[in-house]
């Protein structure tokens, strides 16, 4: 059985198209997209209907990310702390996401949080967006020099009991694999946008073989100027608010300016101390970027 795995596509067109393309290619019998379809980038629109296609003409499967959550949460009657005051203002890229939708978002809501696979032996390949505590719970590598890391103690509580052979992971933008116990544990990284290492669209594929499940991360170059240019025409900037900024940013450099952002800077703007607009121009030109071209 050959699975490909592909997440967090944050409205990237071009990388999605590459590594659809490139999974057909390998012609799985299971794909999963693990998440963050939409949010943080250009089409969101267009990727969400573009995973919605091939679930209904090849099986494609899909379970629900953190972002597909702050999308759908503009539609609550009653407001998460997220989605008020300060907050709303620096997490406006979700808003701009859920107004592309026209608020139609029930099809997002609706994505299940986990997907279970099977081998002829019983062994399982689980798969879910973050840990099984929550799409935003980070299971982060086991050593490495910028990312936080996670100790083996950590992961156990992460995922599940019992543990699967094989577990899939994502939502940190960063493809790796490390083993726990009998535990193979792989991050499918981004489609979309990378943070921590080299900017390549990346997948998964998964394959039980001799009474075992084995993983590869794949790497695909994609064009990233037609992302680029994405960004700037379709109205993600001017109109998601200063943090805008950021998300475009993170994703052009493939560094985690968010999280520096937040760690240098969110507090002061969430006190009051600081304009938004001010916490974001003087965080990029302190780091050698622009709020813009
Ligand atoms: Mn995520």
């Amino acid at each position: 059985m050959k699975v490909a795995i592909l997440s967090d596509i944050h409205g990237n067109l071009p990388a999605l198209q590459t590594v659809t393309a490139h999974i057909e290619a390998w012609r799985p019998d299971e794909v999963i997209v693990n998440g963050d379809i939409v949010n943080r980038g250009p089409k969101p629109v267009e990727c969400w209907a573009w995973v919605q296609g091939r679930r209904r003409d090849a099986g494609w499967r899909i379970t629900r990310g953190n972002h597909e959550d702050y999308v759908v949460r503009h539609g609550s009657v009653v407001p998460d702390a997220e989605h008020v005051g300060i907050r709303a203002k620096i997490n406006m890229s979700s808003l701009w996401t859920f107004n592309q939708f026209g608020g139609s978002v029930a099809d997002l809501a609706a994505l299940p949080d986990v997907v279970r696979l099977y081998g002829d032996n019983g062994r399982e390949l689980r798969i879910t967006h973050a840990s099984m505590r929550g799409n935003q719970d980070c299971i982060w590598p086991a050593q490495h020099d910028v990312c936080p890391t996670s100790s083996d103690d950590a992961i156990r509580q992460q995922i599940g009991d019992p543990p699967p052979a094989l577990f899939v992971t994502s939502h940190i933008h960063f493809a790796n694999r490390r083993r726990v116990d009998d535990t193979l544990i792989v991050n499918s990284g981004s489609a979309g946008c990378h943070c921590y290492s080299d900017p390549r669209a990346t997948y998964v594929q998964a394959t039980f073989r001799n009474g075992e499940w084995e993983a590869e991360i794949i790497r695909l170059p994609y064009d990233m100027a037609q992302m680029e240019q994405d960004y700037y025409d379709s109205g993600f900037l001017q109109e998601g608010g200063a943090a805008s900024y950021l998300i475009f940013q993170e994703w052009k450099t493939a560094l985690p300016i968010l999280p520096q952002w937040r760690a240098h800077y969110e507090g002061e703007v969430l006190a009051g101390r600081m304009e938004l607009e001010t916490a974001v121009f003087e965080f990029l030109t302190s780091v050698g970027l622009r709020a813009g071209k």
